[in-house]
């Protein structure tokens, strides 16, 4: 059994006005993946994108800090996360194996910005997934990075935050917390 975690903190908090934080635990055990996701002080009443993020090629991914914001803009967007974090790779949503990131299966924080995430994956449906889409199926969870995402539509973004992906807007996608996964 292996068992990584991440101390999830808070990204984008003075321009959103609230600090999310959490943690994330992994425990990868015989053919399961199992995650366990629990988020404090998010946007209320909201669902919530959460994902890995990471580089293909083996490079460690790091969390995003206010010095991302290279627009100067006051946010830091999901594209400008990138230089540091890397891609969108897995979802923490109904189905992770998946990996079918853009959709309405993610958590929705209670009235006080509260939730939990838990699910057992079959990990070599996972790695499968994994490798036909990064071309490696080793989820190599100590060079990722844990996103959370998403502000309510009265939050004003300027023009210059991007990072819609499909018809979600940048609402949806906008990052709130990020964690570093490290090994137990
Ligand atoms: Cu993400």
């Amino acid at each position: 059994m292996k068992i990584y975690q991440a101390s999830i903190v808070p990204l984008n908090a003075d321009a959103i006005g609230t600090a999310a934080h959490g943690t994330a635990l992994f425990t990868l055990n015989g053919d399961q993946l199992t995650i366990n996701i629990e988020m404090f002080d998010t946007p209320a009443n909201l669902q919530h994108w959460e994902h890995f993020h990471g580089f293909p090629d083996g490079q460690p991914a790091e969390i995003a800090t206010a010095a991302q914001d290279v627009n100067h803009d006051g946010f830091v967007d999901l594209p400008e996360t990138g230089a540091v974090s890397g891609t969108t790779m897995v979802p923490f949503d109904a189905a992770p194996h998946e990996m079918n990131v853009p959709n309405d299966n993610y958590p929705v924080a209670d009235d006080n910005g509260y939730f939990a995430y838990t699910k057992v994956v079959p990990l070599a449906a996972l790695e499968a997934k994994f490798k036909e889409t990064f071309n490696d199926s080793d989820l190599e969870l100590d060079k990722r990075v844990i996103y959370i995402h998403g502000v309510t539509d009265d939050v004003d973004l300027p023009d210059t935050v991007a990072g819609a992906v499909g018809h979600y807007s940048t609402h949806v996608t906008l990052p709130i917390a990020v964690g570093k996964i490290v090994a137990l």
